[in-house]
């Protein structure tokens, strides 16, 4: 699911050091206005290491592959952007970079998002448009995730709870952070 092709890879070194260099500052503002209004969106809290490895323990998915398969009224899925960062940044779920979820239509999906990154900002937006993802990446309509997470502090990590109730069909989940889905940050969901 990385979708990161390899006669990117120059161009990208390029965008990934102008990413770096801006990312810290205002390319988290820019992106602040493109995640646009958000549902089901709760704020940032901060978590130890430790705390995090107790969300990480609530996840009740099943992992086979690249697919992860959720069942029952109510799926626990806990994401992570973990670190290292490079070569590009990316989502990983019960220890899967940018798995394929499989939920149930009508459970209550409950997500938790940390962002593990010191220094960036991400964001996990799920949303039926498909990739490839542009720099800006448009997603709109956003259906379900979390605003621009703060980078961490000190020993202290962001993370957001928010709740979805799906409906059948095939949707993505995306950073909005400029270049960031363009580089591979997504992943897809079937809701069947
Ligand atoms: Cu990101």
């Amino acid at each position: 699911m990385g979708g990161y092709c390899a006669e990117r890879r120059n161009g990208g070194l390029i965008r990934r050091v102008a990413i770096a260099v801006l990312g810290i500052g205002a390319l988290s503002q820019v992106g602040r206005a493109l995640a646009g209004p958000l549902v089901h969106t709760s704020a940032f809290k901060w978590a130890t290491m430790s705390q995090i490895q107790v969300f990480l323990a609530k996840d009740n998915g099943t992992v086979a592959n690249t697919t992860i398969t959720y069942s029952g009224p109510v799926a626990r899925v806990v994401v992570v952007v973990p670190q290292p960062e490079f070569p590009f940044p990316k989502f990983q779920i019960d220890q899967v970079e940018n798995p394929t979820l499989v939920l149930p239509a009508g459970a209550t999906v409950k997500f938790t998002f940390v962002n593990e990154i010191k220094g960036f900002s991400h964001s996990f937006q799920v949303t039926r448009v498909a990739p490839p993802f542009a720099m800006f990446p448009k997603i709109q309509p956003v259906l379900a995730g979390t605003e621009l997470s703060p980078s961490p502090r000190g020993r202290k990590f962001p993370y957001a709870n928010f709740i979805w109730h799906p409906t059948a069909g095939h949707y993505y989940y995306v950073c909005a952070i400029p270049g960031h889905a363009e580089m591979g940050m997504y992943g897809a969901i079937i809701v069947k």
